[in-house]
């Protein structure tokens, strides 16, 4: 691959590296920065890894040589502006990095991209992206075996492994085949436990995240056709059961995994107004549903904000709407 080629030569040639990644971080982002990190350290560069946003909690395990620095503009852009390479990990979008936006753009310096979404902006001088790849993780894992910059270890090899997990929701998500999990059966010679991993990062909730989960199951409603799941969360269910708006991550999914069911939303009460979220499955797209309301994202994943609006006096009007995707 010219591209890896390319980069190769980069770090050969260059001193200074800085790592960044989107905002609010997943464990592909954090994976895929500290995988890269430990390449350019072991080839004697000088690397910094400096996000926009804290490492969430139950990614701090990936981290324990505890490198991965939060952005502040008084102790870090002098070190920005400074340094050879900026490498940009999935993303693909400068605004991603929102804060630290500013300092990358104002200063010309080698920029590399390196990510797997689709409609990259042209903002670097190397773009390594291709949505063939389940993570950016596994494009660093490739990278690794090409340039020979450094070998596979446990550290590099739990960062990966975690990584690939988690962007194939744990091995099922379209893009997993079996490149896929000769990876993983190449990175599980190393000192890593699957179950393990998995425990870190998806069953660490606080109780008041499953509390919450609970009421809003039991909101759980199907539509006349039967092919649309919904439910509801109130403002009085965050405040009674001490949850916030980030634990309900991943609840529209239950609204989907039932028989026939094709076209899941979650209505969530915001102080004002409310959002839904859309998941929907097939040809049938979310983020067209999305757009009826003001909203948009992927064609299976989208969502919407309405503020002043009252949730009650919305929903037939959804439901009936989602009812000419499903027809
Ligand atoms: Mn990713």
């Amino acid at each position: 691959m010219k591209e890896f080629e390319q980069f190769k030569k980069i770090i050969q040639e260059k001193k200074s590296f800085i790592l960044t990644t989107h905002v609010n971080p997943d464990a592909d982002a954090i994976g895929a920065e500290l995988a890269l990190y430990y390449l350019l350290e072991r080839n004697g560069k000088n690397v910094r890894i400096i996000n926009h946003s804290p490492t969430p909690y139950y990614l701090e395990f990936l981290d324990h040589d505890n490198v991965i620095e939060q952005y502040s503009s008084d102790k870090h852009d002098e070190v920005i502006v400074n340094s050879d390479v900026h490498i940009f990990l999935d993303l693909n979008q400068l605004n991603r990095v929102v804060k630290m936006e500013n300092v990358f753009r104002s200063n010309y310096k080698i920029k590399i991209c390196i990510d797997h979404h689709q409609d990259p902006e042209n903002f670097a001088d190397l773009l390594i992206d291709d949505i063939q790849y389940t993570s950016t993780g596994e494009i660093i894992y490739d990278f690794i075996k090409f340039s020979r910059l450094t070998a596979i270890d446990n550290k590099v090899a739990l960062c990966i492994y975690a990584a690939i997990m988690t962007d194939t929701g744990s091995f099922r998500f379209e893009r997993t085949n079996s490149k896929t999990h000769l990876i993983a059966a190449e990175l599980l010679k190393y000192d890593l436990e699957p179950r393990e991993v998995y425990n870190q990062i998806y069953e660490q909730a606080p109780i008041s995240r499953q509390k919450l989960l609970g009421r809003a199951l039991n909101t759980l409603t199907l539509s006349r056709s039967g092919k649309i799941g919904y439910m509801l969360i109130t403002q009085k269910d965050i405040k009674e059961t001490g949850a916030n708006e980030s634990d309900v991550d991943g609840f529209v999914g239950y609204c989907l995994a039932m028989k026939d069911v094709k076209i899941g939303i979650l209505f969530y009460e915001l102080p004002n107004g409310f959002k839904m979220s859309f998941r929907s499955i097939g040809n049938i797209s979310a983020s067209k549903l999305a757009s009826e309301f003001g909203g948009g994202g992927h064609f299976h994943a989208s969502g919407a904000r309405l503020y002043d609006a009252d949730y009650q006096q919305y929903i037939i009007k959804v439901i009936d709407t989602a009812e000419k995707y499903v027809a």
